[in-house]
């Protein structure tokens, strides 16, 4: 029994001893569980035919939350990308506002209905518009830095990327530059392993893409990806640097993809079943949940609690969704050709 209560407390003390409340985490948990029910009720939606893609942040949330939580949410950018539905949801996305883009809605805050699913945007929380490319959104944020330190503005730009992205000569140009004018940006990396069905050896000749960050003058991260509490402390300090005008940090997240690629891909033809099922047991959800029990702020009635109220989100979203009006067919062309 006193050593139940030892464990306790030195378990207790890892969210108390970063700055965290009961209330933060417990939201942080929801936000982490809202994001896995959306991915899960995206995939059934596509399989029935009613949206046309889906591509997963499954596996990915704990790094995603975990990082955000570090940045005011209501003042620095977010630059996602296409599985980053877990940050958006962290930055102030409603499930709604996620839904309504999969159904490509006229509301659809991330681009009136025109762009594919999962390229997220809300003008105004501060979260920009992404281009299918892979890597470009880091050339993104790094505009958006050099111009937050120009204007003295104190705002922070997060940005994140697979492994695969990083072989991009974009991705380059933006670490060396953001490197050179020690702009305030946090680049993260979110290291499924996968590009596709591309393992990570034959993308790269390193185990891990933080050493690169060395080599454009700034400290690069590895951080287990799974735990949220971590990718918290690894965004807090790269958060705090940037905002002292001390420069960029890579934060490298190792993280599962819990899914296929997206819902094109079958990755049974490329993945040994061995590898799936030892994913699952890195799943941030699942490692976030125990912590939270070990504490004491999770029981069986909180949990169902929770999950109720999550349930009933992404089931008003996906109706709300579904209902809403379509974008009007005389508007195809509107930011795509000028206008004036
Ligand atoms: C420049 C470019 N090349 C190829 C593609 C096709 N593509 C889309 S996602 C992807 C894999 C990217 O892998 P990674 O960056 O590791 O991210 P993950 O999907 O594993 O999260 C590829 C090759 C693309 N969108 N853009």
């Amino acid at each position: 029994m006193v050593d139940r209560d030892r464990q306790t407390a030195t378990v207790q003390a890892r969210h108390v001893t970063l700055g965290l409340s009961d209330d933060d985490v417990l939201r942080m948990y929801h936000t982490l569980a809202l994001a896995r029910a959306l991915d899960e009720r995206m995939w059934v939606l596509q399989r029935a035919g009613l949206v046309p893609f889906v591509i997963s942040g499954q596996g990915h949330e704990g790094a995603q939350v975990g990082v955000m939580w570090a940045t005011d949410r209501a003042r620095d950018w977010l630059v996602p990308f296409y599985r980053s539905l877990a940050a958006c949801l962290a930055k102030g996305m409603s499930a709604r506002d996620l839904m309504l883009g999969l159904f490509a809605r006229a509301e659809d805050p991330s681009s009136g209905g025109r762009q594919m699913p999962a390229h997220w945007a809300h003008p105004r929380l501060k979260i920009l518009s992404t281009s299918s490319p892979v890597g470009t959104q880091y050339l993104h944020a790094v505009g958006i830095a050099y111009a937050a330190k120009l204007r003295k503005t104190g705002e922070v730009c997060v940005t994140s990327v697979g492994e695969g992205g990083t072989s991009q000569g974009d991705w380059h140009e933006a670490m060396n530059f953001a490197g050179i004018h020690k702009l305030p940006v946090v680049f993260m990396v979110e290291n499924n392993r996968y590009a596709i069905s591309v393992p990570q050896r034959l993308q790269m000749a390193v185990d891990d893409v933080a050493v690169r960050a060395a080599g454009y003058g700034f400290p690069g991260v590895v951080v287990d990806g799974s735990d949220v509490l971590a990718c918290y402390e690894a965004g807090r300090e790269a958060v705090r640097r940037a905002r002292a005008g001390e420069g960029p940090t890579l934060i490298e997240a190792k993280v599962e993809r819990l899914t296929a690629h997206s819902s094109e891909d079958r990755q049974e033809k490329y993945r040994p079943t061995a590898d799936v099922e030892a994913a699952r047991s890195r799943d941030p959800l699942v490692v976030f949940k125990h912590y939270l029990e070990q504490v004491g702020l999770l029981d069986e009635r909180r949990y169902t609690e929770i999950h109720a109220q999550i349930r009933a989100e992404v089931d008003d979203a996906t109706a709300y969704a579904e209902r809403a009006p379509w974008p009007d067919p005389a508007t195809v062309t509107r930011h795509v050709y000028y206008e004036g």
